[in-house]
């Protein structure tokens, strides 16, 4: 009987099997970094050098042929809202979406509107410079804007807890200032962005949160030469 029970329990191991391929860096990858620690869910880290992408990474996404990818059992899940999402259906302990379809489609209509209109815009401030940098920063306040009045009268984006849409929007709490810092210019202020300004802070020094920022120095680095780049007479258009 007991050893019956000691090799369901190894095989149990066996069939958890859970890998994140990630890099140092990737504010995609973080968000399911987060997910899985704020689940308390134990997994193995492959960290992928992105120059030098591993056969089993391109193996496993084929397509996009990029990180995060989580692999369960040895099934591939790609792109980081989605794989969120499969966390939360897969482990139930502290939930990411609310119950309610409506407010789920709506956190999911913002997860969305972060990676569809807010991050482009905001990488288009980084990337421009002079004129149209000004009015690259005209569009990145306006998407600002919306994201900013979602936070009314609440800690995170779904009520007093963590769920998916902040881990969705967690690059704004290190890399917006990395990106203003290394490109010169500023969009959010307390004037503009109380509220948002607010939940950067709430949310950067959260727990578990907390634990998994990528260095900043070694981020200002890595992206003064991404704008190095953007910004020489040969930019990539
Ligand atoms: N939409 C993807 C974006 C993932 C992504 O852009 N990952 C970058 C690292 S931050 C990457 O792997 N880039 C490799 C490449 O472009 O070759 C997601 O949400 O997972």
């Amino acid at each position: 009987m007991a050893s019956s029970a000691m090799v369901t329990a190894n095989q149990l191991i066996i069939m958890e099997e859970l890998k994140l391929f990630r890099t140092w860096s990737s504010p995609f990858a973080l968000r399911v970094v987060w997910a899985l620690d704020l689940k308390g869910i134990q997994y193995d880290t492959i960290f992928e050098d992105i120059s030098n992408k591993s056969s089993l990474l391109l193996q496993y996404n084929p397509i996009y042929k990029k990180v995060p990818v989580l692999v369960h059992n040895g099934k591939p899940l790609l792109e980081s809202l989605v794989i969120l999402e499969y966390i939360d259906e897969t482990w139930k302990q502290t939930p990411l979406l609310p119950e309610d379809p409506s407010e789920r489609a709506t956190a999911r209509f913002w997860a969305k509107f972060g990676d569809d209109k807010v991050l482009p815009s905001i990488w288009n401030v980084f990337i421009k410079q002079g004129k149209d940098q000004e009015e690259a920063i005209v569009t990145a306040q306006e998407n600002l804007g919306f994201v900013e009045r979602q936070l009314t009268g609440k800690k995170f984006f779904n009520g007093e807890t963590i769920g998916l849409v902040d881990l969705a929007f967690g690059w704004l709490a290190n890399l917006l200032s990395v990106l203003e810092e290394v490109c010169g210019a500023t969009l959010i202020d307390h004037e503009k962005f109380p509220l948002l300004l607010e939940w950067i802070q709430n949310f950067a020094y959260a727990p578990i949160i907390k634990e998994s920022w990528p260095p900043r120095d070694k981020l200002i680095t890595k992206y003064q030469a991404h704008h190095e780049v953007y910004t020489s007479k040969e930019a990539p258009k």
